[in-house]
């Protein structure tokens, strides 16, 4: 490409991001730019397999029919959202398998918020109250993001997550308006994931590496810091719906910035968890690996069905095809 062809490509680029035009897989782009997405898309990708697994443990301890089977779908849809994400990004030249690789190997993340571990039935109701909806909240203005399968997967994503929210709020209400027992067993909970959840917003803005070039781009709308108190803002007053406390003395009304203020976050445990160090790191990786190693015979078996059917459609009728 000459100078000239590439200044005008870019110039092409920059004008449709401008223009909030969508950004499609044909269409020339920086390579930052796919390096950026297909650095979030794969982590983002990879949260939504590795987050079945918190959930799935419950799945034979659900305490009624009617849980089970919601709590079965919700975690099939986890696996949804992990397959639009991984075809998503492959629109971008990455395979499946490489992505996989990287997350196995270590060289790409997951999620912080998924290496805590599930220990009551309360957890499950925590996760789609808290986890979920900072989920949605992240995942809202992504459907806007400026890469077109990128946004489109969203909605759909954005769709199933917020059914899940829902389950999970009417899970806590039911322990929280039951027996003293359970009601404490939904604090508990909500006590133990509230922290992880706003730190699942990422980094604060000033710590935060990649937000200034990604909300230029326009695959980032809104900041860390600023979708971490939409969320705040947002659980003050279910909780209290839900006749529970979120675990910070600090949190208060502040009318002059119309936000609710909130305490310090713990970063070091943050980092301590991006690094490998949390509850359950190592669990949750090592048994995506062996599920990994289980399902081959699967891949292999689709493979080879798709080969055949693919040479079928080239076959004259009448001749062999097995
Ligand atoms: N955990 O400069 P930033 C779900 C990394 S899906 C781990 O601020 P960026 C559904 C970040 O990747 C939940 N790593 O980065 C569900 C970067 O590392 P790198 C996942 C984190 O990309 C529910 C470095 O720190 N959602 O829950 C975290 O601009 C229930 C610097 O950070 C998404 O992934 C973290 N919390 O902003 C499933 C949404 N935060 O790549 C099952 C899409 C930051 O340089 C059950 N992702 N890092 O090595 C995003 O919106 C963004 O990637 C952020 C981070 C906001 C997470």
């Amino acid at each position: 490409m000459t100078a000239v062809t590439a200044d005008a490509y870019e110039a092409a680029f920059d004008a449709a991001v401008a223009a909030d035009e969508r950004i499609e897989p044909r269409d020339w782009m920086p390579d930052a730019y796919r390096a950026t997405l297909v650095r979030q898309m794969a982590q983002h990708a990879h949260s939504e397999i590795i987050g079945m697994q918190p959930e799935a443990n419950w799945i034979t301890r659900a305490p009624s029919l009617r849980r089970k089977a919601i709590l079965m779908a919700k975690v099939q849809d986890e696996a949804g959202h992990g397959l639009y994400l991984y075809s998503a990004a492959e629109t971008l030249g990455t395979s499946r398998d490489e992505l996989l690789d990287k997350l196995h190997t270590g060289r790409q993340k997951y999620s912080s918020i998924f290496n805590y571990p599930t220990l009551t039935w309360a957890d499950v109701g925590a996760i789609g109250w808290l986890v979920d909806g900072a989920a949605i909240t992240n995942q809202v203005p992504l459907c806007r993001c400026s890469y077109g399968p990128y946004a489109r997967a969203m909605v759909r994503v954005c769709k199933e997550e917020s059914f899940h929210q829902r389950q999970g709020y009417e899970l806590l209400l039911a322990l929280s308006r039951g027996t003293p027992e359970q009601h404490a067993m939904a604090q508990d909970a909500v006590d133990r994931w509230w922290w992880p959840s706003l730190m699942m917003f990422g980094p604060p803005d000033d710590a935060s590496a990649h937000s200034a070039q990604s909300m230029a781009w326009k695959i980032k709308r809104h900041s860390n810091d600023e979708l971490r108190q939409r969320f705040v803002d947002i659980c003050v007053p279910q909780a209290e719906s839900l006749g529970l406390t979120l675990p910070d003395p600090d949190l208060r009304w502040n009318e002059e910035r119309g936000h609710h203020d909130f305490g310090a976050i713990d970063w070091t445990e943050f980092h301590e968890v991006l690094k490998g160090n949390g509850p359950c790191n190592e669990q949750r990786i090592t048994q995506r690996r062996r599920a990994h190693e289980e399902g081959a015979w699967v891949r292999e078996a689709a493979a080879a069905y798709a080969e055949k059917h693919r040479t079928a459609q080239h076959t004259e009728p009448g001749e062999a095809t097995a």
